[in-house]
């Protein structure tokens, strides 16, 4: 086969590049290792910042999103004893929707703009240092296939081949583990809140979120390795009760039938940089946030709002410009994205470390007691404008 933009990887930033393109009227190919079910069925992310929002929306898929989805003000930062509403609106203007990943995979697959081919194996990206790069891969009923391009997307996250796609020469990485996991809850039950909690807790991190009125998402900071099996219901939602502060100020948290339970590492990571020759990497294939700032799939639609442009300047205007800078450009807002994740990971997560609760404490103080500080928090959490 033969297509202008080969695309690998079905996730939000393979199928959002694929529907940018296809508005330009530009071609493009998804190759997916997984089903379309497995791919829709996904359960990752859950807040949508305000230009993702606008993005989305201006993209047309904006209009589930705003039926189902829920406009947040902002967030509750806790610590024991305190409870404290960030109002971003107040603050920057910009609010943030609870519409999940899974919502968006599913509006993206909806859409299909492109020919997207599931269920591939042994995906390999050639020559994407020259101006003829292909990708070979075995289809669903075994067959070999080539598909030629004009350039590659690699969208296939942080297990893909793209990234080994850069000559390790040619490429730089960057990582931090984190010395904790969170164990993430889906939940037949109302929210207990109106907006998201974020604790802090001597015995580790706590999240509420959630993904409907009738469904709720939450988090607990567990330590690496953990095994789901020493994790029944009732000692999740003790602990969740414990750190959240049920009971405090009548504040109480009702729980309910679990309907998912995973453990998610948690783990900083950017590879630069993100265009070799004909390869350009956007998302998880690039670059990996811990969840605390919400920060993962906006990243992703950040990356690719940029890059549907760059691409479009290229192959409809034999303008180089913006693809020549895709990779500094798209880096500036990675890294303001992987510092503040990583700023929200270390002000509210138990390390046991003496210092670091005092630390933790006064940034929290400052958060909710300061304009500036509290303004920071929302600039980011909440989302710079993509462009
Ligand atoms: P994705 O990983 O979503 O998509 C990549 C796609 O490429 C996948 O469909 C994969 O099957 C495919 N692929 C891989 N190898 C391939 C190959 N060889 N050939 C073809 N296709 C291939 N972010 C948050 O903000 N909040 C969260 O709570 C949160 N929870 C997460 C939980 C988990 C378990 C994971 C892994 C991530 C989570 N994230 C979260 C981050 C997540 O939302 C990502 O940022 C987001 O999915 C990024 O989208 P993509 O870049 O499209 O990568
Ligand atoms: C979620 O709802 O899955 C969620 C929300 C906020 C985060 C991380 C995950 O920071």
């Amino acid at each position: 086969m033969r297509t202008e933009v080969a695309i690998v990887g079905a996730g939000p930033a393979g199928l959002l590049l694929s529907h940018l393109l296809a508005r330009a009227g530009i071609e493009s190919v998804v190759l997916e290792t997984r089903s379309q079910e497995y791919v829709a069925s996904r359960i990752r992310a859950g807040i949508l910042e305000h230009s993702s929002v606008e993005l989305l929306t201006a993209a047309g898929l904006g209009e589930r999103l705003r039926a189902e989805g829920h406009e947040h003000r902002g967030i509750y930062l806790q610590w024991p004893g305190e409870r404290h509403h960030l109002d971003f609106v107040d603050l920057t203007g910009r609010s943030v929707w609870v519409y999940g990943q899974t919502e968006v995979q599913k509006d993206l697959v909806a859409a299909r703009a492109a020919e997207v081919v599931y269920d591939v194996a042994d995906t390999r990206l050639h020559d994407v240092g020259t101006d003829r790069p292909y990708v070979t891969y075995t289809d669903a009923g075994g067959a070999a296939r080539r598909l030629d391009a004009a350039v590659i997307a690699g969208c296939d996250g942080s297990f893909g081949p793209s990234r080994a796609a850069v000559p390790e020469a040619a490429r730089q990485t960057f990582e931090r583990v984190y010395p904790h996991s969170w164990l993430g809850i889906l939940a037949d039950v109302a929210p207990s809140t109106d907006e998201l909690i974020y604790a802090r807790h001597p015995d580790g991190f706590a999240l509420h979120s959630m993904r409907s009125p009738t469904v709720s998402r939450l988090y607990l900071q567990v330590p690496n390795g953990t095994d789901l099996a020493d994790w029944p219901d009732a000692r999740i939602w003790d602990e969740l009760a414990k750190r959240l502060g049920h009971g405090r100020d009548g504040w109480t948290l009702t729980p309910g039938p679990v309907t998912d339970k995973s453990v998610l590492p948690m783990r900083s990571f950017v590879q630069t940089p993100m265009r070799y020759g004909r390869l350009f990497l956007a998302g998880d294939a690039a670059h990996i946030v811990p969840p605390t700032g919400a920060k993962g799939l906006n990243l992703a639609i950040a990356d690719v709002a940029r890059l549907g442009d760059a691409l479009t300047a290229l192959l409809r205007g034999g303008d180089p410009t913006l693809a020549d800078r895709y990779s500094d450009d798209a880096l500036r807002r990675v890294w303001r994205c992987t510092h503040f994740s990583w700023w929200m990971t270390t002000m509210l997560h138990a390390s046991g470390d003496p210092f670091d609760a005092q630390l933790q404490l006064s940034q929290l103080r400052w958060v909710t007691s300061s304009a500036a500080g509290a303004t920071g928090l929302a600039e980011n959490y909440a989302g710079l404008p993509i462009r």
